[in-house]
């Protein structure tokens, strides 16, 4: 390949869509991470979901504060994100918009993957993007649900008794 070649080459790859100018740009050490769970979880039922920042701030949704953003959580989402349009809202990309650092999950029995993502004022990426590592869990299946007695002895049930009006 001739050295006209390369350059020509190179100076295309390095050609940008206008729009990713408009990006915010991340400020030096900006760090995200997920508190809990860890890599490899294995949980039983609902769960708490703890978000971690470094060297940036978390604000509202809209907040141009600088070097402040706010958190999303993507569920079981391998589809890269988009850096010119807004991260998409939807039952695998949740939100965070007031200022949230943690979230109640209930999801279904099976392995998933979490990963978090800031978003600037506007629901976009930074640039370069703030996102953590993606885990892996696996949530285990609720027990059985009220089982016979643990005694041989099945009492007999007496028809429940009417409250008083
Ligand atoms: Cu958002």
């Amino acid at each position: 390949m001739s050295a006209f070649t390369r350059r020509a080459l190179l100076s295309a790859t390095m050609v940008m869509p206008v729009a990713a100018l408009a990006q915010t740009p991340t400020p030096t050490g900006a760090y995200l991470y997920i508190i809990w769970p860890n890599e490899g979880e294995k949980i039983k039922g609902g769960f708490w979901c703890r978000f971690g920042l470094r060297n940036m701030g978390v604000a509202r949704a809209g907040d141009r504060t600088p070097n402040t953003g706010h958190h999303h959580l993507l569920v079981d989402v391998d589809a890269p994100l988009d850096p010119n349009e807004p991260i998409p809202s939807d039952k695998n990309h949740l939100h965070f918009g007031g200022g949230q650092t943690e979230v109640r999950l209930e999801l279904p029995p099976g392995e998933h993957t979490l990963q978090l993502v800031l978003g600037d004022a506007d629901h976009k990426l930074f640039k370069p993007p703030v996102i953590s590592r993606k885990i892996h869990i696996t949530v285990l299946a609720a027990p059985e649900q009220a089982a016979a007695p643990p005694t041989g002895r099945a009492r007999a049930e007496s028809p429940p008794t009417p409250a008083p009006r």
